[in-house]
């Protein structure tokens, strides 16, 4: 259960005088998660912060790896079944897409989708999304492109131009996996509100498959999901005045087979003490900080959520290897 931040705890002691330096509204936010995580036990950090500027770079490279196929997969049946897709998909002209990140998937749909006037990229990485709207901006002639920098689990309000027509969503990638069931549920009931009578959603969802697949996939040769996982404290270190030491953690990525989810953890190498914002925290040698978990669905697991979330499941797309799934939902 997430509490708010400050409670008492054993181990958790202010040991500066200095007085709390003035944070911005998204410093606010993570300096709030980062407390509570690590005074929690277990302790946890929400994957969300892992994208600021460099950890948006280190996810963009991660795509680009051998073994981390679900970005591959996805784009490849963007491409091969764009146009059915489009087809499907209705005569929308806005498209407001959740978690865009660089956008380059939604290039491939854009271009299938050729009413599509309006689009409006949702993301907390505000540098990641202007970037983005540049890149597109430069691909799709005459797109009003009206980023939200925001919590795609909260309620937010669309720009004007996007409010009277139908809409389209996508939400790309399997970031729903990063939310728990009970997440993913409240945030597609929440994403019809946001979009809705008559709207399509168009979601990539990563599929239950073979662990020798998965681990590679999260534990990658060159290490570049280690150091995605370990930006997390280097961000600490930047924004929240941090003084932990990143050599004394290390990345881990396990499969749980009963919750159906890969889960990243950064465990402590020794007994040791760091200090964010001046609030001291013990960590002992082996514990660990979880703060990833990537669920993985069946094609009739995932149609009984979105279901049970007033979502009409229209069609799925597989690949040959039944690794990645593509599924299209419907509102009444
Ligand atoms: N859809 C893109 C990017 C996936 S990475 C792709 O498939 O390549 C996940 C993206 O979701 C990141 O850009 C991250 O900043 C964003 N994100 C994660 N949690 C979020 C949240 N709660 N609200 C808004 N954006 C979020
Ligand atoms: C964005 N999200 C779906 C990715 C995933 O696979 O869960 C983030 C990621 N974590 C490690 N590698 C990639």
């Amino acid at each position: 259960m997430e509490r708010d931040f400050p409670y008492p705890l054993e181990d958790l002691g202010r040991s500066s005088t200095l007085p709390a330096p003035r944070l911005d509204p998204v410093r606010a936010a993570f300096a709030e998660a980062v407390l509570a995580g690590f005074a929690r036990k277990p302790r946890s950090l929400p994957c969300r912060f892992f994208y600021d500027a460099h950890g948006s770079a280190l996810f963009e490279e991660i795509t680009q790896l051998e073994e981390y196929y679900p970005a591959r997969v996805e784009a490849a049946l963007l491409e091969v079944h764009g146009a059915e897709i489009a087809d499907r998909m209705g005569d929308a002209r806005v498209l407001v897409e959740f978690g865009s990140g660089s956008s380059r998937k939604t290039s491939l749909l854009l271009s299938a989708l050729a009413r599509v006037a309006v689009y409006v990229p949702i993301d907390v990485a505000g540098e990641s999304v202007a970037e983005a709207a540049e890149w597109l901006s430069e691909r799709h002639d005459g797109l009003a492109i009206r980023p939200l920098v925001a919590d795609f689990t909260k309620t937010c309000t669309l720009p004007v131009v996007a409010r009277r027509s139908r809409k389209l969503g996508f939400f790309s990638g399997s970031t729903i996996g990063n939310l728990t069931h009970a997440e993913a549920q409240a945030f597609l009931a929440n994403a019809a509100r946001l979009l809705g009578r008559g709207a399509a959603l168009l979601i990539g969802v990563d599929l239950k498959k073979d662990p020798a697949i998965l681990l590679p996939a999260y534990n990658d040769r060159r290490g570049v999901t280690a150091a995605f996982n370990l930006n997390l404290l280097e961000r600490i270190n930047r924004e929240l005045d941090g003084d932990i030491d990143v050599s004394r953690f290390v990345h881990d990525a396990i499969y749980d087979e009963d919750q159906g989810r890969i889960e990243m953890h950064l465990v402590s190498l020794a007994c040791q003490r760091v200090r964010v914002l001046g609030w001291e925290f013990r960590f002992g040698r082996g514990e660990r900080i979880h703060t990833e978990n990537s669920h993985k669905y069946s094609v009739a697991d995932f149609q009984f959520l979105a279901q049970s979330a007033g979502w009409m499941p229209v069609q799925a797309w597989t690949d040959k290897d039944r690794l990645f799934s593509l599924h299209l939902l419907r509102l009444a």
